[in-house]
């Protein structure tokens, strides 16, 4: 691991609140991420599932967690299995945990190698009566390969018929959703790795670099500041692609004049920030692009108001499409007849900003939270409005990420990352 290791105290906080939410007598197991293959031996690097790292920091392939509150026996109550090492494996495989580097990673005693799973869950299962199944129930996903994760919840509900099952996903949505204070910092840490890379790329970008050089500035920004690298893959469009949505090719030469909308973020100890800027290439900004510009700023300041505890997610895009509506009136881009003719289920602000506000932050890019259960302090969320105008060859989107607070407007993790035009035009002509 490139980041500093996190304080224990986290996952032990993490297990505690999940155990407390579990039925009486009940096992809950979570699997490590497969590395995937690519062919021949050929492999993608790991990424670990976020639900094992949020209960135990163990960031490494072919490791289960086994939780059971209510195990007869005290050192049966938080289990770890790991793929064994000794010095000899250690040369050929490089460092893995040790039992006791688990411990110290995870503040879970009891450590066992992977060999002895089955044997170890099979006396629990005779204690159990229900087992806590973790299925993937996120609203954006779409999953394609049969995940560690799903084979191992196949093979142990056809191996238990009669045990009871209940779901670890629910449960993970409402907790991951709402951040320690520990969290928050590391979350804190990839916004500032994510500024430090956005202000090297003020000072870089000049009319003809290419947006994959753009993109080679900022993974060396992130590497060297202990983040793996980007948090999810990073979008670097200019003039037009950025009126695709999910532009990722980024092969497209910057020309003077055009602006560059730039969502790329690093992430650190597998924590995501997750920002959008939108830059000049010349280093100025047109009257008309500064215009539109000041729009998405405005609406994104008013909708960071609006992230308060209680609020509800859907009801808050509502507000922020009535906010978009007026700015875009103001712009001459909708007129007020578009607006009463609307199609209440597509709003006339959808043409030009067809997506949504906010999306929960943390662990994963879009991270869990039960978004028809009412808005609490702690949760951290992205606000990201946009303006794209295919006829005028740009679209400008401007993303922060923000803490919502018990009292007061959210706390903005971005603060310190240029975003007035002023700013960004001085430190690009500097
Ligand atoms: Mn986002």
């Amino acid at each position: 691991m490139k980041y500093h290791q996190i304080n224990s105290a986290l996952f032990v906080k993490n297990r505690k609140k999940f155990t407390a939410e579990m039925k009486p007598n009940s096992v809950a197991v979570f699997n490590s991420n497969d590395i995937y293959p690519i062919s021949a031996d050929s492999t993608l690097p790991f990424a670990q599932h976020r639900d094992i790292f949020y209960l135990s920091g163990v960031d490494q392939e072919e490791s289960v967690l086994l939780l059971f509150p209510d195990a007869p026996y005290e050192n049966q109550r938080e289990i770890l299995f790991l793929r064994e090492t000794n010095d000899h494996i250690a040369v050929w495989e490089g460092e893995k945990l040790t039992k006791e580097r688990a411990f110290q990673v995870s503040g879970i005693r009891t450590v066992y190698w992977l060999q002895d799973f089955h044997k170890v869950l099979n006396e629990m299962m005779t204690y159990a009566d229900t087992m806590y199944i973790n299925t993937n129930e996120h609203y954006r996903a779409t999953v394609e390969v049969e995940t560690r994760e799903a084979r191992f919840v196949k093979w142990w509900k056809e191996r238990y018929p009669a045990h009871n099952v209940a779901k670890s996903n629910p449960i993970l949505q409402r907790i991951r959703s709402v951040k320690e204070s520990e969290e928050i910092d590391l979350i804190q840490q990839a916004c500032d790795i994510t500024e430090k890379g956005f202000r090297r790329l003020l000072s870089f970008v000049k009319p003809n670099v290419t947006e994959y050089e753009i993109e080679a500035e900022l993974a060396h920004e992130f590497i060297r500041n202990r983040s793996k690298g980007f948090a999810y893959t990073p979008i670097i469009a200019s003039g037009n692609n950025a009126n695709v949505l999910h532009y990722i090719e980024n092969n497209q030469q910057c020309k003077a004049g055009d602006l560059i909308l730039l969502d790329v973020a690093a992430e650190y100890a597998n924590y995501s920030s997750d920002m959008t800027r939108t830059i000049p290439v010349s280093g100025r900004f047109t009257d008309r692009q500064k215009a539109v510009y000041n729009a998405v700023l405005r609406v994104k300041n008013e909708a960071t108001k609006m992230l308060t505890p209680g609020t509800l997610w859907k009801q808050y895009h509502v507000e922020v499409g009535k906010i978009m509506t007026s700015e875009l009136i103001g712009l001459g881009l909708i007129s007020k007849a578009d607006v009463q003719n609307e199609n209440p289920e597509w709003p006339a602000y959808k043409k030009y900003f067809m997506h949504g506000t906010s999306h929960h932050l943390g662990l994963d890019t879009h991270d869990y939270g039960l978004l028809h259960e009412p808005m609490k302090a702690n949760m951290v969320f992205t606000v990201e409005p946009g303006i794209y105008i295919p006829d005028e060859k740009f679209g400008i989107r401007l993303e922060d990420n923000v803490v919502v607070q018990e009292k007061g407007e959210p706390f903005n993790l971005m603060r310190n990352i240029p975003v007035e035009v002023d700013e960004i035009e001085t430190l690009m002509n500097s």
